[in-house]
Order: structure tokens, then sequence, then C-alpha cells
């Protein structure tokens, strides 16, 4: 049976909530044939390498897809590009400027998901989307160069991306109504779209 390991993350800054994860938990465990195995990541630089190589290693999954929080986006954006960059303090109190995740990395990797299927599904399927050029210099971004390459280290041939989604509802209101949202049901429903096109 095809395996997705699909991950989402812990609150960090001043959220009480993270929308990937909540999203993530309400997947059903079988989609279009496949098990989704889930995982909750820490918002944590130097974690993503190691525990994502661990997931890989254990679960041997066939195509992997993390999930993040983009506050203020309007809708899904699933990454085209990761960068050998960190920038940000995260959950442990770490902070780094302009420095390199892999010391000898390449500058970047694209995502091996199908981004452009993917996005045509979701629009397809009424849920806003687009791709994304950018996944930041914070954590996710950390995580996706990780994934892809962990992935390209250990010459492995399975697909990894990112996609970023907006607040959710309740954040949008716990800040008082300044950004876009999407719902849970609504971001769940559109990886899990997401989920069949990687499937298929
Ligand atoms: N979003 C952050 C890290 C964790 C998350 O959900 C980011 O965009 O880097």
């Amino acid at each position: 049976m095809v395996k997705i390991l699909v991950t989402g993350f812990e609150p960090f800054g001043n959220e009480k909530t993270n929308p990937s994860w909540e999203a993530v938990k309400l997947l059903p465990d079988l989609i279009n044939g496949s098990k989704v195995i889930k995982a909750k990541l820490p918002v944590v630089f130097d974690s993503c390498y190691r525990i994502i190589g661990d997931l890989i290693k254990n679960e041997n999954p066939d195509a992997v897809l993390h999930i993040g929080q983009a506050g203020g986006r309007t809708c899904m954006t699933p990454e085209f590009i990761a960068i050998n960059q960190r920038n940000g303090i995260d959950n442990e109190s770490r902070e780094y400027h302009d420095e390199k995740i892999i010391a000898d990395g390449p500058d970047a990797y694209f995502a091996t998901l199908p981004v452009r299927h993917m996005t045509d599904k979701l629009i397809a399927s009424n849920i806003p989307a687009k791709i994304s050029y950018s996944a930041g210099t914070y954590v996710c971004n950390n995580l996706m160069y990780s994934s892809l390459h962990y992935i390209a280290v250990h010459k492995l041939s399975i697909p990894s991306g990112f996609i970023h989604i907006p607040y959710s509802a309740e954040q949008a209101a716990a800040h008082n109504g300044k950004y876009a949202f999407m719902d849970i049901k609504t971001a769940a429903s559109g990886i899990e779209k997401c989920i069949s096109v990687i499937a298929d």
C-alpha cells in the first residue's frame, strides 16, 4: 500500500494553535487508497533534519507532504522552492541571522511534488490556492529544505514538498479580523485533494 507522510507544526510566536496540525489531525487515515501517516513537529530549526530523517527511515513513505502556517496569506500556497538560509527565533529561543541550514548544501531545492497539479486541483475544487515561490527563511523553509536534502543525500526517490496555509478563523478572530483566514475543514479538505493528486 502507498504510504504518505504528512506533517504539521506545533504553535509558535503568540499563537495558541497552528492550523497546519489542526488540519492534518482531521485527515482520514486512508485517502484514495493511500495510507496517511501524520506527525506533529516542533518549531525548532536544529531538529528538522534529524526528525524528518528518522520519520523517513522508520516509516519508509512513498511521498512526503509538509504543512505549515503562513499567517496573513490569503490562500493555500504549495511551495515551489526551499532555500539554504535560516532567519528568526524558534520555539527553543535559538536565533539565526542569514545563516545556511546546511553549510555545504546546495543553494536551493525545488519541491519534487506535483506543485502545479496540486494547485490546479485545489482551484478546481473551489479552494483558493496559488503557487508560492518563497517559503520564507523561517522553520517551514528549513523543514522543506531539510526534507529534500535528506532525500537527496540518501538517494531516495521519494517526492517531497510543502504547503503553507492561512490562519484559521479562530486565529484571525484573535487578531481582530486584520488577516485573511481559511477554516480548518477547508484547509483539511484541500490537503486531502493534494494527497489524492500525489497518490495518482
Ligand atoms: N509556520 C512557520 C514555521 C512553523 C509554521 O507553521 C513558517 O512559515 O516558517
